[in-house]
C-alpha cells in the first residue's frame, strides 16, 4: 500500500463490497461495476489511490489491497447513512437532478451532514495525494469535495465527473444550497458531465448564481484559474462484454432461459435498478394494454423484467416496489394462463453472466427511463449481440439515446407512442433489426469505457499544462 499517491479516486463506494469469508473472518468481493473495470487500468499505470465508503457502519477500517488496488475506506454512522446518503444524495438530489420525476425532500440537518461527510472524503484524499497529484472526484454525493480539497491543497489536480444529469436551471434553482454547490464544484479545473445539455445548464448556472464570466464551455474566476464544463459520455467495457455473452457458460444458460420462458414465445427484456426514474410501470403497462387488446399473445410474448433492489430504505423506493409488486399481480391475475405468465418479474440481483444470459436471450430490451444519466444497460444489450439480431426500445430521455439512434426511440410518458414502437420492434422483419442492430454496434464497439477514463483525464491535464503532474493514460 502506498503512502502517497499520484491519482487519486473518490468516489462515494469503494469498487468491493464486505463479505464474510468461509473461514469465519470478514473479508472484501470485488463488485463488478463499469467505474472500476474503466479506472483499473490507469489506477495500476499510476500506483493510484481509491477513496470510499465500504457499505455499512464499520468504523476502524484501515487503508488496504485489493487484487493490486489501493483501497482507502471512508466510514459512515448510522446517522451519515441515514443524512448524506439516504436523505440528502438519494432523497433531495437524485429527484432534483432527475426532472423532478419524485418530489424532492429539503432538510437542513441533511445538508450538515452532507457538508460533514463530504469534508471527511476532502480530507482523507489530501493526505494520500503526493505533490501536484491528479484527484478524480465521482458524483452527486461528493459535489463540494473540488472546492474543500482546493482549499486545503492549492497544488492538486481536480477533476470532477457527474453520472447523472445536470439539470436545468429551473429545476436547480429550488436547492435551498444551490450556490454551496456549484462553488463546491468550482473547485475542479474540469467539470464533466455525460451530455453537452448538463454541461450548458451548469455553466449557464455558474454565470447567473454565482456572477462568474463565462464564454462556451469555460468558466474565468476572479483569481484567474479557468475551469472547463464539458461532456464526456461514460460507455462499458464492450469487448469484456461480447467475449462474455459468447462463452459456453452464457450460451448454455441463454438457451434453457429461452426453454423455461416457451420456446415459441418472443422475449421482452426490462433490466434495472428499482428506481422510479426508470419507468419500470409504464412500460409494463403498455406491454399489458397489447396483451389486453389481443394485439399480442401470451402464447407468442412474454415480457421478463428484472429490478435490482436499490435504495430500499429511502421511501419513494418502498412505495414504487410496492406499486411494482401490485401491478405484476394484477396483470398476470388478469391476463395470465397456468404456465405461462405475462410478466416473468424478479426482484433480485444476478452476476454478470446470469444478466449476459438475459441479454442474449431477449429478443426485445425495453428500456425506456423518465431521465437517465447514460444508462449502461442499453449499451451492454448491444455489446451482446455478436448476431446483429435484436431490438432496442429506448427511451429518447436517456443519454444513450443520442448515440444509439438506430433504435426504436420512445417517450415514456407517451403510453401509446410505446405500445406503437414495442409492437413494431416485436413484427420488425430480420432485415431491418439486423440493420439497425449493426450500426448501434459499431458505435458501441468503437468508444469504451477506457477511452472514456483516458479523455477525461487528457482532458484535466490539457487545462493547467503547468500545474501538477500528468496522469499516464
Ligand atoms: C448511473 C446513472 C449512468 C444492474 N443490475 C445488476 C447489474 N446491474 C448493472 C448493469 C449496469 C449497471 O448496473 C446499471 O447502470 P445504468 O447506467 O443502467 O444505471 P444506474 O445504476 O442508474 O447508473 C446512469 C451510470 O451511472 C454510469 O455513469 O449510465 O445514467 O444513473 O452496468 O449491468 N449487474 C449485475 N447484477 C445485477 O443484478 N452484475
Amino acid at each position: 500500500m502506498p503512502d502517497s499517491a499520484q491519482l487519486v479516486i473518490v468516489a462515494n463506494r469503494l469498487p468491493v463490497d464486505r463479505v464474510d469469508l468461509p473461514d469465519g473472518t470478514r473479508g472484501w468481493r470485488r463488485s463488478p461495476g463499469g467505474l472500476v473495470t474503466a479506472l483499473d487500468p490507469v489506477m495500476r499505470a499510476n500506483d493510484g489511490v481509491w477513496i470510499g465508503w465500504p457499505g455499512g457502519t464499520e468504523s476502524d477500517l484501515e487503508p488496504f489491497e485489493d487484487d493490486g488496488l489501493s483501497l482507502v475506506p471512508v466510514s459512515l454512522t448510522e446517522d451519515e447513512i441515514e443524512e448524506f446518503y439516504e436523505g440528502m444524495s438519494n432523497a433531495t438530489l437524485w429527484p432534483i437532478y432527475h426532472d423532478v420525476v419524485a418530489k424532492p425532500e429539503f432538510h437542513r440537518e441533511w445538508w450538515d451532514s452532507y457538508v460533514t461527510v463530504n469534508r471527511r472524503f476532502a480530507e482523507k484524499a489530501v493526505e494520500v495525494a503526493e505533490e501536484g497529484a491528479t484527484v478524480w472526484v465521482h458524483d452527486y454525493q461528493l459535489q463540494l469535495v473540488p472546492q474543500m480539497l482546493r482549499d486545503l491543497r492549492p497544488d492538486l489536480r481536480i477533476g470532477f465527473y457527474l453520472h447523472i444529469p445536470f439539470p436545468p436551471a429551473e429545476l436547480f434553482a429550488q436547492l435551498p444550497w444551490r450556490r454551496q454547490i456549484l462553488e463546491g464544484l468550482l473547485g475542479a479545473d474540469l467539470v464533466g458531465f455525460q451530455m453537452s445539455g448538463g454541461a450548458q445548464n451548469f455553466v449557464r448556472l455558474v454565470r447567473q448564481r454565482v456572477g462568474h464570466k463565462t464564454h462556451r464551455d469555460l468558466v474565468y474566476l476572479p483569481d484567474g484559474r479557468t475551469i472547463r464544463a464539458a461532456a464526456f459520455p461514460i460507455s462499458i467495457d464492450a469487448e469484456g462484454f461480447e467475449e462474455l455473452a459468447r462463452s459456453e457458460g452464457v450460451t448454455k444458460r441463454a438457451a434453457e432461459i429461452r426453454e423455461a420462458l416457451g420456446e415459441e414465445r418472443r422475449v421482452f427484456l426490462g433490466i434495472d435498478r428499482l428506481d422510479y426514474t426508470k419507468g419500470i410501470v409504464a412500460r409494463l403497462r403498455a406491454f399489458a394494454e397489447l396483451v389486453e387488446e389481443g394485439k399480442l399473445d401470451v402464447d407468442d410474448a412474454v415480457f421478463v423484467q428484472v429490478a435490482t433492489p436499490s435504495r430500499e430504505r429511502v421511501e419513494q423506493y418502498r412505495i414504487l416496489r410496492d406499486e411494482i409488486d401490485r401491478f405484476v399481480g394484477r396483470v398476470n391475475g388478469d391476463l395470465g394462463r397456468i404456465g405461462t405468465p405475462a410478466i416473468s418479474y424478479l426482484h433480485s440481483s444476478y452476476p454478470r453472466e446470469e444478466m449476459a444470459a438475459l441479454y442474449r436471450a431477449a429478443d426485445i430490451m425495453v428500456v425506456t427511463p423518465y431521465r437517465d444519466g447514460m444508462n449502461l444497460v442499453a449499451k451492454e444489450y448491444v455489446a451482446c449481440r455478436y448476431d446483429d439480431a435484436g431490438a432496442l426500445v429506448l427511451s429518447e430521455f436517456a443519454g444513450a439515446a443520442d448515440e444509439l439512434r438506430q433504435a426504436w426511440q420512445v417517450n415514456p410518458y407517451d403510453i401509446n407512442g410505446m405500445k406503437s414502437a414495442l409492437l413494431e420492434a416485436f413484427h420488425a422483419p430480420e432485415k431491418d433489426t439486423t440493420r439497425r442492430m449493426r450500426a448501434m454496434r459499431r458505435t458501441v464497439l468503437r468508444k469504451d469505457v477506457a477511452a472514456w477514463a483516458r479523455s477525461f483525464l487528457e482532458g484535466l491535464s490539457e487545462i493547467r499544462p503547468e500545474h501538477g503532474k500528468t496522469v499516464r493514460p
